[in-house]
């Protein structure tokens, strides 16, 4: 199995930056891979935020496998009682729904403050996930969808780090990036699938094998149809399909692990899901 770095040390530290943040909104938007929707969870997120509100946003939905989708959002809700959506940010899908359920899950809180006889505010919510799942390019786009940014508003301790994206609600504009806990080998390799790793915690030539052989189990003639060669896709096998030679008549492994990490992330291979319901604890 590739062997991922990680480097302990720092997620004490970034944890509590993260409860600080977390301390200041009403409701949580959780974001995944929608392509890894298990094995990109926090799964200590209860000991961050306690029984704050969640809202789980399975974003890059666009590349995932629709079918595995539905599963996943199906078994999320069912499961875990946790209202769940399945954004992209590329198709702008579901976006909308992001505002709306967020209201809806920081209504409790509002109405506590009403009846203690404070007057009703905006719900405030932030961001959260781990590396690259697209925490940022989510945040824009709600952004964008607002007509108005909060100015400071008389009498409210504001800093501008709040954005109002409708009357009823309000968004941190930073987000909090999750802290990597990657002592599951397992998981932290399908995270460096995805991006969500720092490149020099792993070897992309192991990496990308793992995904051939990962691709491979679940959907069989995805990577033969893809690249259009015969036989077990291995870096070398897809190398030489392609011609890919260097000195003493080598397959180029370097040059076809980036291809392939590279064509996965955007999806090219294929609209694939690489974690399983099944794998899920009932
Ligand atoms: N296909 C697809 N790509 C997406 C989607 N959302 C974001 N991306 C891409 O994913 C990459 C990471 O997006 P960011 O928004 O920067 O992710 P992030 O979570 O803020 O990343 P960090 O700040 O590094 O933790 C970018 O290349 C985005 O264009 C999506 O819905 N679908
Ligand atoms: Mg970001």
């Amino acid at each position: 199995m590739a062997h991922i770095h990680w480097y302990p040390g720092h997620i004490a530290k970034a944890e509590r930056k993260l409860k600080e943040q977390l301390n200041l909104v009403d409701v949580i938007f959780e974001v995944v891979d929608a392509r890894i929707p298990l094995s990109s969870k926090y799964l200590e997120i209860q000991k961050l935020v306690a029984d704050k509100p969640r809202l789980l946003i399975m974003n890059k939905s666009d590349v995932a496998d629709p079918i595995k989708t539905i599963k996943f959002k199906e078994f999320y809700q069912k499961k875990y009682n946790l209202p769940t959506v399945a954004t992209s940010t590329q198709t702008n899908k579901d976006l909308s729904s992001v505002i709306s359920m967020g209201v809806e899950l920081g209504n409790a809180k509002i109405q506590k403050l009403v009846e203690k006889g404070l007057l009703p505010r905006p719900v405030r919510a932030m961001v959260i996930g781990m590396p690259n799942v697209g925490k940022s390019s989510i945040i824009n786009k709600l952004i964008k969808k607002s007509k108005t940014k909060t100015g400071a508003k008389a009498g409210v301790t504001r800093s501008s780090q709040w954005v109002r994206i409708n009357p009823k609600l309000e968004l941190l504009d930073t987000p909090g990036i999750i802290p990597m806990k990657m002592d599951n080998q397992q998981i932290a390799t399908k995270l460096a699938f995805v991006n969500s790793v720092g490149e020099n915690a792993y070897d992309e030539a192991e990496v990308a094998q793992e995904l051939l052989d990962c691709i491979s189990k679940i959907y069989p003639d995805a990577l033969n149809t893809y690249y259009k060669q015969q036989g077990i896709p291995t870096l070398e096998n897809i190398a030489l399909a392609r011609n890919w030679i260097i000195s003493g008549g080598k397959p180029d492994i370097k040059r076809t692990a980036s291809l392939i990490l590279s064509d996965f992330r955007h999806g090219r291979i294929g609209k694939l899901t690489l974690d399983d319901t099944e794998n899920l604890k009932n």
